[in-house]
């Protein structure tokens, strides 16, 4: 269970559809396959995500952190020194997907060395998690098109709508073109990603008070920290910390300043490790919780959702893990499906996928 080698391999696979909202704009998935191999001769795998706009990485300074930094503190360490892994990666600030890879990695490796899943060593809940679907901006004909598209598909009937563009009538009008074209059945809620005003939102949500939306993310910016005090304690509808809120301590911060009253979880950012922690911490606080999508490749979504689905509290609302499907094509031997509107785990040890050779070769950027 000795950890021999850490390989940070760069990728890069073109979306079929970028996907646009208010901090950003993907079209390509640059991401960085990360491999964790021990002296058994077992590989476990993960993925980083660089979101500079969120957090600052980049697909270099992830592959250099990895290599300068991180690898050569944790090889040596056993699969089971999580702790260790923790404190030391912690040492050096940010870098939230690169040791979250990481992370994930080690648990996969662990999973196939004691011939388990992963969602059964992390909890075990349940076997998969109903999908929510992320619409990035588009006009309003378009969007209701692809949702239209995603539920009649792949059976999903619940809608995160990016929103956060001026004037705010933009979004009001593609929320509420949404709401009539898919009717009172599907669950429909927004994320802001920052891009109002406290008082843009406001007036946004005033707007959208007759369309049932279940929740509203990161509508305006954490550090306004005055008015979006003010913004979440008039709505009516629990407020999701997302970018803003992506440790424990900045849990607890966004959400006892009353800037926030639920959290998303993504994988991506905090692993298998630090996402219990947060689950935990949201747990005692009485959160709830919404599985995020952090734009993630198949293999980012198998881990969101074998984390989802090992806990009650991160699998009872639709967990976003349907962006892949944008993707032009990915790197696991058996493509991820979305079936009735749901995502089930693989069965098998670790995480239950394996990385498809041909695929790799293909699209890696590095040889
Ligand atoms: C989301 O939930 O915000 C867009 C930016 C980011 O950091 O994540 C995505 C989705
Ligand atoms: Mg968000």
């Amino acid at each position: 269970m000795k950890i021999t080698a850490i390989d940070a391999i760069p990728f890069r696979i073109p979306y079929v559809k970028p996907l646009k909202f208010a901090s950003g704009e993907v079209h390509v998935a640059d991401h960085v396959l990360v491999r964790v191999h021990t002296d058994d001769g077992v590989v476990g795998v993960a993925e980083a995500p660089p979101r500079p706009f969120t957090y600052g990485e980049t697909q270099r300074g992830i592959i250099a952190v990895i290599e300068t930094i991180f690898a050569p503190q944790i090889v040596g360490l056993s699969l089971t020194d999580r702790e260790q892994m923790a404190a030391l990666m912690g040492r050096t600030v940010g870098n939230p997907t690169a040791k979250a890879a990481i992370d994930m990695a080690v648990w996969d490796a662990l999973g196939h060395t004691l011939g388990l899943p992963v969602s059964e060593l992390l909890g075990g809940y349940t076997d998969r998690m109903r999908v929510s679907h992320m619409l990035g901006f588009d006009q309003p004909a378009a969007m209701v098109e692809e949702a239209e598209r995603m539920r009649d598909v792949h059976g999903i009937t619940t809608f995160k709508v990016k929103v956060g563009r001026r004037p705010v009538s933009l979004d009001v009008d593609v929320v509420r073109a949404l709401r009539e074209g898919l009717g009172p059945d599907v669950v429909l809620y927004v994320d802001g990603n920052r891009g109002w005003t406290a008082s843009e939102s406001a007036r946004a949500m005033r707007q959208m008070g007759d369309l049932d939306l279940a929740f509203a993310e990161e509508l305006s910016p954490a550090d306004d920290v005055l008015g979006r005090r003010w913004l979440v304690q008039q709505l009516d509808v629990p407020f999701i910390a997302d970018e803003s809120a992506t440790t424990p301590a900045e849990v607890t911060r966004e959400v006892l300043g009353g800037s926030a009253t639920a959290v998303s979880i993504k994988t991506a950012r905090t692993g298998f490790t630090g996402s219990q922690r947060v689950l935990h911490l949201a747990e005692g606080l009485g959160l709830e919780v919404v599985m995020g999508n952090q734009i993630d490749g198949q293999l980012g979504s198998i881990c969101a959702v074998a984390f989802g689905a090992a806990h009650q509290r991160s699998s009872l609302h639709a967990g976003e893990l349907s962006n892949f499907l944008d993707m032009s094509d990915d790197l696991l031997t058996e493509p991820l499906r979305i079936e009735n509107g749901e995502l089930a785990l693989r069965p098998g040890s670790g995480l239950g996928v394996a990385i498809d050779n041909d695929k790799l070769r293909r699209y890696r950027t590095d040889i």
